[in-house]
């Protein structure tokens, strides 16, 4: 039985795929980061695999981070915000099966939505520009994943993403456009197109033989020169800004680490850094010691 809260949060996420206007998602890696995505108004929050991998766990975007710390790191996330998650899930963390433990598991925890990639087990991040084999599970099974794991689906509101990784991978368009209908026949609520081609002639190949009945979504990270109101004008009508909060916290600890090692003086950072109050206020501290107290 999917709470009221699970219920109302896919009702959103699937509004927000068939709105006339974008739906831009932020990467989280942890639940402060989708609260803060929040108060920022964005419509939706992407539990960033790459995210969770290397913040909460000091490890590489490569399935080393099992189903259950993903899992566990988003039903955090979900809690901590009203808005929908969508949740990367890699490929599934293996095979036909595994994809369908993580629809249930994932489903049953109150999640939104998931994102399931193409990538062979175990992946490597998308973005990663060393040497490194890239290859694909065969469209055929790939698709039989896809209609197992919609099939495994309890509630109809349930949102599985389709994520083709052809260009990452090499294979060029006429297969990213093969593998992103056949996704959609298979029963994906929205494909997941993902291209590294900062000057947008991957993805504007492919959108000129798009012709599929499901919405598409966006990971601008290495094209991030077009607005998500562009990118809806092409034809997206889902934009993940997937890790901008990541690299912001890194950078940021970074330049106070190094200025607290030259220093050894906490007020040579303090006035750049989040005074302890909005920390407190971020996560309605007094309200909790009220209630406590009272
Ligand atoms: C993630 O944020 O984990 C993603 C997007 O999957 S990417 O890093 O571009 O692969
Ligand atoms: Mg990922």
């Amino acid at each position: 039985m999917a709470t009221e809260r699970a219920s109302s949060k896919r009702r959103a996420l699937r509004d927000a795929l068939s709105a006339d206007i974008p739906l831009v998602a932020v990467g989280a890696h942890d639940a402060l980061t989708a609260k803060l995505i929040e108060n920022y108004g964005f419509g939706a929050v992407w539990v960033s695999g790459f995210g969770v991998a290397t913040m909460a766990h000091a490890l590489p975007d490569i399935n080393v981070v099992t189903m259950t710390e993903a899992l566990d790191a988003a039903v955090r996330m979900d809690r901590a915000t009203t808005l929908p998650l969508v949740a990367d899930c890699d490929n599934g963390y293996g095979g036909l099966t595994n994809v369908i433990r993580t629809v249930t598991e994932y489903e049953s925890q109150g999640i939104a939505g998931i994102c399931i990639e193409d990538n062979l087990f175990p992946k490597r991040n998308s973005l990663f520009q060393g040497e490194a084999k890239r290859e694909l599970v065969p469209a055929s099974e790939q698709c039989r994943r896809l209609a197992a794991g919609k099939a495994a689906q309890s509630t109809d509101d349930f949102v599985l993403i389709a994520r083709v990784e052809s260009f990452i991978a090499g294979h060029g368009l006429d297969d990213a456009v093969d593998r992103a209908h056949r996704y959609a026949d298979a029963g994906a609520d929205a494909v997941l197109i993902h291209s590294k081609d900062r000057t947008l002639g991957e993805i504007e190949g492919f959108l000129e033989r798009w012709e599929g009945p499901v919405p598409l979504v966006a990971v601008p990270t290495l094209f991030p020169d077009w607005t998500s109101a562009e990118l809806h004008k092409k034809g997206f009508q889902m934009v993940i800004l997937a890790n901008q909060p990541m690299r912001a916290a890194v950078e940021a600890m970074e330049r106070t680490l190094q200025a607290l090692s030259e220093a050894g003086r906490a007020a040579d950072v303090d006035g750049a850094i989040s005074p302890v109050n909005h920390l407190f206020d971020l996560v309605d501290t007094a309200s909790w010691i009220a209630a406590e107290d009272s």
